[in-house]
């Protein structure tokens, strides 16, 4: 073994997004590009003596760049890392054990729900030592410090044995090798009442969980199945892959097609879930009624109460900006803050560790709380079994009671993927201009009561993040969001959020697209959405 130091020149583009940097998997595992980007992270965060956890969903080339990343690690003085046997950690179990073990953070690999394999996503982030994805100025910096970067560090010689548990030494430096699931299957069960969940399932209580060939598979069977008597089977696609059986790892009715099809068949389970390649996000199917991500996080908030963990309140809710407000309204009921953030889960971690809120969620099928500083599938999944053993009710009439409480509000998703990026850009800068003039203008036999480009001021720090969406209000509450996604790896992605709010008790049972359509057309017609982009449909409707 022998410490180098390996020259290298900056590689352009090394610019975290939403959830830390993903290029394609050929660009990571191209000449010092995962070397420079983890430099940087080192070269930021500080490495000498520090302890980190370390762990990714599991995709192509996730193993190899453990070996580099531990390489990298023990070169910069890192004095402990600690691994997920496999170099597998879903993304909540390694938030989870940044906490636990009290570490200076994380580094997860993990392009979530973009696919995996030679020719499709990989991707890298740090997570701070609460256990939450890095803030925009700390991201920042690491995009800045690639680009001035002239060496890195690495060792030279044997690699890590990460099939076998416990203790070894790279170097100086201490490697521990832990089994991913044990310790969060553990905090599950601190959360919620496994007992009743269990009586539930020994009752006839049938379900199908999705695990979509990703990193979920052994953490839904051994809490699922094993420790819950979920029946053998209940967990589908429980075998995480390399390239997740060549679809797309996010579970929404679109790529999680066969769930659905079951939940909507005669022969539905009273309860249906999935999750995303690198376990963060969760969906939510009853029998015959799917839950919108939006409601999901209203109904969550609502019956939190219900399981021990929350058993004494909540203290707020926070959801991002494009997600609906039924959460709000629940807030308002409970007599609890809320709160708006940007998009991406690094807004939600001040508020949480400040103790302001309890719950959070997006509408893009993330929802999570105070127990780690991400969104957890998984966690959302037992909360609603929680709920669903408590009230003994089936989701649908959750849902009718929810929506008579508090009225309905109507979301949709509206995605328009690998758009050409000037196109894009031009059709946001057109409409970003559009908007003072757009201010009591009248469209589809509504008036825009409002109209700006979201700007959120951190209530716990003072920092400001701008251009985070635009967003166009009628006087009815009704809204139109777009902004474009940070997550993708090529083009640009357009994506539409469309809201509108009904009060009940009429009108509660109408399909979202038919509720939405006079929303949807003054959206393409405020965006020009076809003639900038030659789109006339989104590629993605959720
Ligand atoms: C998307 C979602 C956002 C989520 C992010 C990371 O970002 O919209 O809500 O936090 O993915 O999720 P964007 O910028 O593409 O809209 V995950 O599960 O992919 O880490
Ligand atoms: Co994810």
């Amino acid at each position: 073994m022998s410490h180098q130091t390996i020259a290298t020149t900056p590689i352009a583009g090394q610019k975290p997004g939403t959830s830390g940097l993903r290029k394609k998997t050929r660009v990571f595992m191209g000449p010092h590009y995962l070397e420079n980007f983890v430099q940087a992270i080192f070269d930021v965060v500080g490495a000498a003596g520090k302890c980190f956890v370390l762990g990714g969903d599991g995709r192509f080339f996730n193993a190899e760049a453990a070996q580099v990343i531990l390489r990298m690690a023990a070169a910069n003085g890192v004095a402990r890392v600690i691994v997920g046997q496999g170099a597998v950690l879903s993304t909540p179990a390694a938030s989870h054990l940044i906490r636990l073990n009290q570490t200076d953070g994380g580094i997860i690999m993990s392009a979530s729900h973009n696919p995996g394999g030679l020719d499709e996503d990989f991707g890298v982030k740090f997570n701070m030592e609460n256990g939450g994805p890095a803030p925009e100025a700390v991201t920042e910096a690491m995009y800045k410090r690639t680009t001035e970067i002239e060496a890195y560090q690495i060792w030279q010689g044997q690699d890590v044995d990460l099939g076998r548990l416990g203790r070894q030494h790279l170097g100086a430096m201490i490697v521990d090798v832990v089994d991913p699931v044990t310790d969060y299957a553990a905090l599950m069960e601190s959360l919620f009442d496994f007992k009743a969940i269990a009586t539930m399932f020994a009752g006839g209580f049938s379900m199908r969980m999705d695990s979509m060939s990703a990193v979920t598979g052994p953490y839904a069977v051994e809490i699922l199945q094993n420790r819950l008597g979920a029946a053998a089977g209940t967990v589908i696609n429980a075998q995480a892959l390399p390239d997740f059986g060549g679809l797309h790892p996010d579970p929404n009715p679109t790529w999680a097609k066969a769930l659905m099809d079951e939940m909507f068949s005669q022969a539905a389970p009273d309860f249906g879930a999935a999750s995303d390649g690198d376990g963060d996000r969760n969906m939510v199917v009853g029998r015959g009624i799917y839950v919108s991500p939006s409601d999901s996080l209203a109904v969550l908030a609502a019956n939190a109460h219900l399981a021990p963990a929350y058993a004494g309140g909540i203290a707020g809710v926070a959801r991002s900006m494009p997600t609906s407000a039924a959460a709000d309204r629940v807030a308002r009921a409970l007599g609890v803050e809320s709160f708006e953030t940007p998009t991406g889960w690094k807004f939600f971690g001040n508020l949480l560790d400040a103790g302001r809120v309890t719950i959070c969620g997006e509408e893009s099928f993330g929802t999570g709380s105070d127990h780690v500083r991400e969104k957890d599938g998984l966690w959302a999944v037992l909360l609603w079994l929680n709920i669903l053993a408590v009230r003994k009710q089936s989701v649908a009439q959750i849902l009718a009671e929810h929506w008579a409480k508090f009225g309905r509000n109507y979301y949709s998703r509206h995605d328009f993927e690998a758009i050409a990026s000037d196109k894009a850009d031009a059709m946001m800068a057109a409409l970003r201009q559009s908007l003072p003039s757009l201010i009591g203008h009248q469209i589809e036999g509504m008036q825009i009561a409002a109209a700006d480009d979201f700007a959120y001021t951190d209530p716990v720090d003072g920092s400001i993040s701008r251009a985070q969406g635009v967003r166009i209000v009628f006087a009815d509450d009704s809204r139109i969001v777009l902004r474009l996604s940070g997550t993708g790896t090529q083009g640009a992605t357009l994506r539409l959020y469309l809201e509108r709010y009904v009060a009940g008790p009429e009108g509660l049972d109408l399909e979202p697209q038919q509720a939405l359509a006079a929303i949807i057309r003054a959206a393409h017609t405020l965006a020009g959405i076809e003639s900038f982009t030659g789109r006339q449909a989104p590629d993605v409707i959720t």
